[in-house]
């Protein structure tokens, strides 16, 4: 097996290429994306032996994304077809400076996974399982899937990163609070937004929110709490300093970036702080194209922008 394994859906990602709207643009670039396949990705580009797995649609769409996904050099092995469920997709598009996303994904082949389709000796045979909180919202079997990926991860003391990935257009707060709150609490690395633990922990008030990661077991990886990205450890805070984006053209991405980046840095032996400083210029290196992970640096440009050597470039 690869030394890290992730799962979930991927979906065609269609978007104009200027900053126009989907009702006004001619065309649309037609490139794809998914939370956990984007770290795949980030991961293989760093020279990570990686795999990632999904069920797609048997049509052109899915082909495309695992064919592409497999170009990108993560382990496509696993990755099953569904007859009769169609690939997902979504549309992006800037609406006064935001994205807007809009997903065509309800009854998706993603969505039928099921726990009996995990292979467990390709979990097992992992260093670590990556997942994130929008497997669970998807459907009632893929949140089994995602419990029973977690079990088998346990069983074989893989470690278990979770990302909660906040997406409220899939659920309500409600149902996502009670589930990624439970998750957490079974992982061994956290990778949340600030912004997402106000929405989880339904509160304001920084202390709290503080209290409550430090109850949990995993090491924490807040981001963007204030100007900084915080590691939550044994009790301990520690700050990070982001590293600036030169421009910024594509947000969605940067957290599968930064986690990348961070993986990448946990696999290789890196401390939490040195590998939360490779996640911040993963994630904002991601930001600075169009699409999801297309900018994602390999080993070398990363370890150059670590350095002093950085500047040069300029
Ligand atoms: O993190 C980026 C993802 O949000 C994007 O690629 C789409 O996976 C996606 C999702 O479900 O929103």
């Amino acid at each position: 097996s690869p030394q890290v394994v992730t799962f979930g859906e991927s979906m065609a990602l269609f978007l104009p290429s200027q900053q126009q709207s989907i009702e006004r643009a001619d065309s649309l670039q037609h490139r794809f994306g998914g939370a956990e396949s984007n770290v795949a990705i980030g991961l293989a580009r760093l020279g990570i032996d990686v795999g990632w797995f999904s069920v797609m649609g048997d049509d052109p769409l899915g082909k495309r994304i695992v064919k592409s996904i497999r170009g990108e050099g993560v382990d496509v092995s696993r990755v099953l077809y569904s007859k009769d469920a169609p690939t997902g997709m979504m549309f992006r598009e800037q609406v006064s400076g935001r994205n807007a996303v809009h997903y065509f994904r309800k009854g998706s082949a993603a969505s039928t996974m099921t726990p009996d389709q995990l292979d467990e000796t390709y979990i097992q045979g992992a260093k670590l399982l990556h997942i994130t909180g929008i497997t669970p919202a998807l459907s009632e079997s893929c949140k089994a899937t995602i419990y029973r990926a977690i079990e088998l991860a346990k069983k074989h003391q893989v470690t278990v990163c979770f990302d909660p990935n906040l997406r409220l257009k899939l659920w309500s707060i409600e149902e996502a609070r009670e589930v990624i709150l439970s998750i957490a609490k079974e992982a061994d690395y956290f990778l949340p937004g600030w912004d997402e633990l106000k929405l989880l922990y339904d509160t304001e008030n920084e202390a709290l929110i503080d209290e409550k990661l430090n109850e949990l077991k995993a090491i924490c990886i807040v981001k963007g709490k204030g100007d900084y990205n915080v590691i939550y450890e044994q009790g301990n805070q520690t700050e990070v300093p982001f590293y600036p984006a030169e421009k910024v053209v594509d947000t969605v991405g940067a957290g599968d970036g930064f986690c990348a980046g961070f993986l990448a840095g946990i696999i290789k032996g890196l401390s939490s702080y040195e590998a939360v400083r490779m996640a911040s210029i993963n994630g904002s290196l991601a930001v600075q194209t169009y699409g999801d992970w297309e900018a994602l640096p390999e080993w070398e440009q990363l370890q150059q922008r670590l350095s002093a050597q950085a500047w040069i470039e300029r």
